[in-house]
């Protein structure tokens, strides 16, 4: 296992902040946004990220580097990408991907230059990828199709087919819909255009679609994109044949209105792991105080369900963050049993609970509890509406962070049984449903002491099978 992180923190950030997460990933100071380059080299995972070194917000996109030997515990690099003066990524290195080109690294990202937006490209020679040399012909395409008329022309997905390579460029055309633009290339560095791999709907699935990644799962592919202005990921399970992707059951890769922007890549055992974007839920004066914006999500692994839809579950590394831990079993969950978890405090917990719904219109649990109950956040399934929300109305007694709602729909099997996996991290919290559906949302209790964790039910009982409480470590030093 690696080292846990040596943090380079500047003093006022750190372990006292009581909104940044331990063991969830992000930068030792300032602003991140997208992952980006994901790769494993040399038997170690890189984690890139759109950062701005200089302050809580976005700006100048630089590309962020972390490196990890077990997926969990990172360790910062210097910044691999900083935007060359005068050139065509004076004003950004913006997002995208890494492969692997005949055992060169290669980085193909936006360079952003008075407006236009254009992809580059970068290699490394050194084995920890620490030091990244731009392509002297850059930008590889000079210019957006002709003859469409584009919103947008940035992020990349890049893979091979036989001797080819293939590039998904997101973008939009103007008054139809998100599409993502596909090339072909010898060598990365001459690239043909082939035409749209497919296009969406503008009333349904937005203007622009960023951050397209398109990869093969099991039988099916998969294209994944966050549409401009959808604020949230959405994905296609579909047959890709003719160079035309024809999608076939649409899903929300997470719904819980702080997950943005992911990115997949394709480990040495061949799994599938998506990390995505946690956005901030306070306000932009509140980041700055706090010197810090921007968190990942843990890493997911991706398979495909039978009904063809995406499943997603918590990569196994994760469990080696697990401390003391609590176990019950066989609850009746009626308004008599509140209090039974008053013996865990937490804020850094990973929970695991099996409900069988029983009679009870609604019912889940409560975390970061404060003793009076004015502070909680309720994670909660409606049986009659098939749905689990977040309910973040109560979160925090301060009046400028978020809280909305969010809520996703789950199917019939939760009927039967309601599994969830629920990740806090002290602002985050990351929850997992039947392995079928995700909500990871934001929160920012005011209260120190609002650890507590509860159950709760509304209209009759339910019964929890089993919950496991973890308390989680830190991933930082
Ligand atoms: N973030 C990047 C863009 C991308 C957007 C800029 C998505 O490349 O479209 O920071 O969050």
């Amino acid at each position: 296992m690696s080292q846990p992180i040596r943090q380079q923190s500047p003093p006022g950030i750190g372990a006292a902040d009581p909104h940044r997460p331990c063991y969830h990933f992000l930068p030792p100071a300032h602003w991140m946004n997208d992952p980006n380059g994901l790769i494993r080299w040399k038997g170690k995972y890189h984690l890139f990220y759109q950062h701005n070194p200089f302050a809580a917000t976005w700006g100048l996109m630089h590309w962020g580097h972390a490196v990890s030997e077990d997926l969990v515990h990172w360790r910062h690099l210097p910044i691999a990408l900083t935007p060359t003066p005068g050139g065509p990524d004076q004003d950004g290195c913006w997002s995208g991907c890494a492969v692997n080109d005949r055992g060169t690294p290669t980085l193909i990202y936006t360079g952003v230059q008075k407006g236009h937006q254009r992809p580059c490209l970068a290699t490394s020679r050194d084995d920890d990828l620490l030091t990244w040399e731009k392509y002297a012909g850059n930008p590889v395409i000079s210019a957006p199709p002709a003859g469409l008329e584009v919103i947008g022309f940035r992020d990349h997905s890049v893979w091979q087919e036989g001797d080819a390579w293939y590039q998904l460029i997101g973008s939009g055309i103007q008054g139809i819909g998100g599409t993502a633009l596909l090339y072909r290339s010898p060598d990365l560095r001459h690239w043909e255009y082939i035409g749209p791999l497919c296009i969406g709907h503008r009333e349904e699935t937005g203007e622009m679609w960023e951050c397209p990644d398109f990869f093969a799962l099991g039988e099916k592919h998969v294209l994944i994109v966050s549409p401009i202005p959808l604020r949230k990921a959405i994905y296609w399970t579909g047959t890709y044949a003719g160079h035309r992707f024809t999608p076939e059951v649409q899903g929300v890769v997470d719904y819980g209105g702080h997950f943005y922007a992911p990115q997949t890549f394709c480990d040495d055992r061949g799994r599938r792991i998506l990390f995505g974007w946690l956005w901030e839920g306070r306000s932009g004066e509140a980041c700055q105080t706090a010197g810090w914006a921007g968190v990942m999500s843990l890493p997911r692994v991706l398979s495909l369900r039978p009904d063809g839809q995406l499943s997603q579950t918590p990569a196994p590394e994760v469990e080696r963050l697990r401390g003391q831990h609590w176990r019950f079993e066989d609850i009746e969950v009626s308004p008599t049993s509140t209090g039974a978890l008053s013996e865990i405090q937490g804020d850094s917990l990973e929970i695991l609970a099996e409900f069988e719904p029983g009679e009870a219109t609604e019912f889940g649990i409560r975390v970061r509890c404060s003793p009076d109950g004015v502070e909680q956040t309720e994670i909660v399934y409606d049986r009659l509406e098939k749905r689990l929300a977040v309910n973040r109305e109560h979160s925090s007694l301060d009046p400028a962070t978020h809280r909305d709602t969010f809520a996703a729909p789950l199917g019939s099997a939760a009927d039967e049984k309601l599994t969830l996996h629920i990740f806090l991290d002290r602002s985050v919290v990351e929850v997992f449903a039947n392995d079928q559906i995700c909500l990871t949302s934001r929160i920012y209790p005011a209260r120190s002491d609002s650890l507590g964790l509860d159950l709760w039910v509304q209209d009759g009982s339910a019964r929890l099978r089993s919950l496991d409480v973890w308390e989680m470590r830190s991933i930082y030093g």
